[in-house]
């Protein structure tokens, strides 16, 4: 199952333009209006993730109970202390303590809201970091993030999770407080059970084994959650299994080594994307789709046939294993799947019969912007 987020479905862009839609959601209630279409038609995307404050609601139970009604749940909660100018030199690691404590309090605002939309996963991306050499001292940034997730994490409430996503580079551009999986990790394993790794696809230097990574963090039980999207060159936010569906592919076949699709180990597959220039549901429809299909191919993966190759030091037997399952055209079956549930095979030829975006497109007008790229 696959989560999506809200602010996939409002306008976005890069910093050079942001280019406005026809019938893109006007607030938190079209948003998930939007996000329920996904789910009626792919019956793969029950639940979608909310951004404090771009969603911010007076009412947030009242948000939930609408969700449901619609036949979706509300998701993780993604915390944003990097849009107020105050975060200039960061968030919890600014040098200024008052700095600091505001955005703790955003967090800690966070976990509220989480105990009233009924959330398990509070999302917590720092934009914090520095620029040049000398700037602030590493390990006090360090001491302070420690700090402020520590206040955070004995918030949480007993089945509350705290994920804590990594960002190799941008907005800052010497250091990044959290860069990489192994600093993630080591404040997850200090903070205790409750704290685990979001791993973002595009959220690494051009070349990295994210499958290995993926496989340390299941072997470790630290692997909370995926941000799902496609990059060419940095954290482009394209739509995932777009621009390398065996990367994808390699990713879902060490999830599924390492126990990741099974409910008890409760990894979340959200999807952390913009659609800037195609339709954002159609986007949104074909990325779940993406992950379908790469999923599909990792569970063909003949393990104890791929174990015995392996086992005999049969290196092409073994790859000969892994491609033939990444081969297998599963289109078929995954439409099989959908006429199962009686949904339509084409997901996205059914969405654009039905009239939905006719339909929002007459009813909204001046849609807002997703957030990104103001
Ligand atoms: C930023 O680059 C990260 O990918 C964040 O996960 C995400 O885009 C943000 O939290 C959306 O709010
Ligand atoms: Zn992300
Ligand atoms: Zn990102």
């Amino acid at each position: 199952m696959i989560e999506t987020p809200s602010w996939a479905y409002g306008n976005s862009g890069t910093r050079f333009k942001v280019f406005a839609q026809r019938g893109v959601p006007r607030d938190p209630y079209e948003k998930i209006a939007d996000a329920a279409q996904v789910h009626a038609f792919t019956g793969a995307a029950p639940t979608v993730a909310l951004h404090i404050p771009w969603d911010k609601v007076d009412d947030y139970a009242a948000l939930a109970e609408y969700a449901r009604s619609l036949g979706v749940g509300l998701g993780a909660i993604n915390a944003n202390v990097f849009q107020d100018d105050d975060y200039m030199l960061g968030s919890v690691t600014n040098p200024d303590p008052g700095v600091r404590r505001k955005a703790t309090d955003h967090l800690l605002e966070c976990v509220d809201i989480m105990d009233a939309t009924g959330s398990r996963d509070l999302k917590l991306w720092f934009s914090d970091g520095t620029n040049y050499p000398g700037q602030d001292d590493i390990r006090t940034r360090q001491d302070r993030l420690a700090d402020a997730l520590a206040e955070v994490y004995e918030r949480l409430g007993q089945h509350q999770r705290m994920l804590l996503e990594y960002k190799l580079f941008e907005p800052s551009f010497y250091t990044m407080d959290v860069p990489d999986w192994g600093t993630s990790f080591a404040h997850c394993v200090a903070l205790g059970p409750k704290a685990v790794v979001c791993v973002d696809t595009g959220h690494h230097a051009p070349g990295t084994n994210i499958e290995f990574i993926v496989a340390m963090l299941l072997r470790a039980g630290k692997l909370g959650a995926f941000d799902f999207n496609s990059r060419f060159y940095a954290d482009d936010d394209l739509m995932v299994g777009s621009a390398d569906p065996f990367q994808l592919f390699r990713i879902m076949h060490e999830v599924v080594r390492g126990g990741g699709l099974d409910p008890a180990t409760a990894v979340a597959f959200m999807l952390d994307q913009c659609h800037n220039i195609e339709p954002k549901i159609q986007g949104q429809i074909r990325s779940v789709m993406n992950v379908q299909e790469a999923t599909a191919k990792a569970l063909l993966v003949d393990a104890p046939a791929l174990k015995a190759a392996q086992d005999a030091g049969d290196v092409l037997g073994a790859n000969a294993v892994l491609m033939d399952a990444y081969n297998t055209d599963v289109r078929p079956l995954l439409v099989q799947w959908r006429e199962d549930k009686g949904l339509a095979g084409d997901p996205i030829a059914a969405y654009k019969a039905s009239g939905y975006f006719e339909k929002i497109v007459a009813e909204r007008v001046g849609g807002t912007q997703a957030g990104w790229g103001a």
